[in-house]
């Protein structure tokens, strides 16, 4: 036995930003310490992801998660006693091993992720570091670049608008703290422009404000003017950047656009990016064809990855076999990495690798159901992701992250290690 020896796995029920139940684990070392995880929860998922265990029924709308919280504490526990929580890999492993699914659909992911934050909190906790100082050990480190929700819709907003997330990047900050500075600024302005219109209605899911517009492009001009609202050049100081989470409202190449009352297919779905990107200063966009559509996707990515960021998020969904395909086809060329959607960080982190190795943009990624839980922004530092996406400046569960950013900053001693616009993928 040594001082990191895990000595006890222990999990219970809590809850995330929609009041649904989630699963938070505690790692208690021989040491003493102990490191907490909790799992959050997506709503627009792709059909890759792995699992999380649910136990159906009526009570809290069949999303209860008490046989994922049993797993951790029979099975998982009784794996993981003895083992040296600064094996990650291996400790991740014996899960995976455990479960045996192709996607965890077993013990669950909500389970096993929970367990893996927890095992990695830990290990830091033991050497009494910060996360991302543990994650990095001596590779380089960087503060990301924010991509901020201004107005949620399709899933997260009862799909008032179609467009999942409107948000901004303040590419032109030259620091983190300005750029949250840029952001919080432009969220207000926005928030002044729909009480000035007498549109505004409270918050989506994220933070984001609710989307009371008549049309799609009405939101991307409404974001423009909150930009410049708010002392800000649209396009150089802060731009736009869109998760259209299209596998919600496209089947087989053609798209439902329910708030227009149109449907386009393939061509009409690029034409109208096209046309968008033309039009607003957009630099980045997810998802912007179905994942089963893949011919969507490399016909857009060739006309607009010159001129844009292409994220594949329910395409690539954390895993790093998808990437590499994905690379080789030229589907995109970044990627979503969200814990959750693989299971474990040691998955994540290979997903996260594959990707750089393929010059592929990587975005570190909240869930819409988020919790305290500040971990996601220690990954973003840690992993060298460069860019991290949260959700609004708004919401305690949102906020949480950034403020933590705020103080890895501030632990830094300033010395600017921003990643700033250059963590985009160049433009070619
Ligand atoms: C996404 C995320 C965050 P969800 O699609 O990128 O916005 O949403 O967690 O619901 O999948
Ligand atoms: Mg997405």
């Amino acid at each position: 036995m040594t001082p990191t020896t895990i000595s006890r796995v222990h999990a219970r029920r809590v809850y995330d930003s929609r009041g649904r139940p989630t699963v938070e684990a505690e790692v208690r070392l021989a040491s003493g310490v102990t490191g907490r995880g909790i799992a959050p929860a997506g709503a627009s998922r792709g059909s890759n992801e792995a699992i999380d265990l649910r136990d159906g029924g009526t009570l809290y709308a069949g999303y209860d998660v008490v046989q994922a919280v049993a797993n951790v504490n029979g099975p998982i526990a009784r794996a993981l006693f003895g083992m040296d929580a600064l094996e990650q890999v291996q400790v991740d492993r014996k899960m995976i091993e455990l479960d045996g699914t192709p996607n965890k659909a077993k013990l669950g992911a909500n389970a096993i992720v929970a367990v893996s934050l927890a095992v990695a909190q830990a290990g830091a906790q033991g050497f009494d570091m910060p996360l991302w100082q543990y994650l990095a050990g001596d590779d380089p480190v960087s503060l990301p670049m924010p991509e901020v929700q201004i107005f949620g819709g399709g899933a997260h907003a009862g799909r008032r608008i179609d467009i999942q997330d409107l948000m901004v990047m303040p590419i032109g900050a030259w620091t983190f703290g300005d750029a949250i500075t840029m952001v919080a600024e432009i969220y207000r302005a926005a928030g002044e422009l729909m009480r000035e219109r007498g549109k505004l209605a409270g918050v989506a899911d994220e933070g984001g404000w609710w989307p009371e517009f008549a049309s799609n492009e009405e939101a991307l001009e409404t974001t423009v003017r909150a930009i410049e609202r708010a002392g800000c050049h649209p396009g150089s100081d802060a731009a736009i950047s869109l998760d259209i989470a299209a596998s919600e409202f496209g089947r087989d190449g053609r798209y439902t656009l329910a708030l227009e009352k149109r449907e386009l297919d393939r061509d009409g779905m690029t034409q109208m990016l096209l046309d968008w990107i033309e039009h607003y200063p957009i630099v980045s966009i997810e998802d912007p064809f179905g994942e089963d559509d893949p011919a969507g996707w490399v016909n857009f990515t060739r006309a607009a990855r010159h001129r844009v960021q292409v994220i594949g998020d329910d395409l690539l969904v954390t895993n790093a076999g998808r990437i590499e395909q994905a690379a080789a086809d030229q589907s995109c060329n970044a990627v979503l990495i969200k814990v959750n959607q693989a299971g474990t960080l040691t998955e994540a982190k290979a997903a996260l690798d594959a990707a750089k190795a393929a010059g592929f943009g990587t975005i570190v990624s909240a869930r819409s159901g988020e919790t305290e839980d500040t971990a996601i922004a220690h990954l973003a530092v840690g992993w060298n992701a460069g860019q991290l996406k949260v959700g609004a400046f708004a919401r305690s569960e949102r906020v949480a992250k950034w403020n933590e950013l705020l103080r890895i900053e501030d632990a830094m001693g300033g010395d600017g290690r921003f990643a700033g616009v250059g963590a985009l993928p160049p433009k070619k």
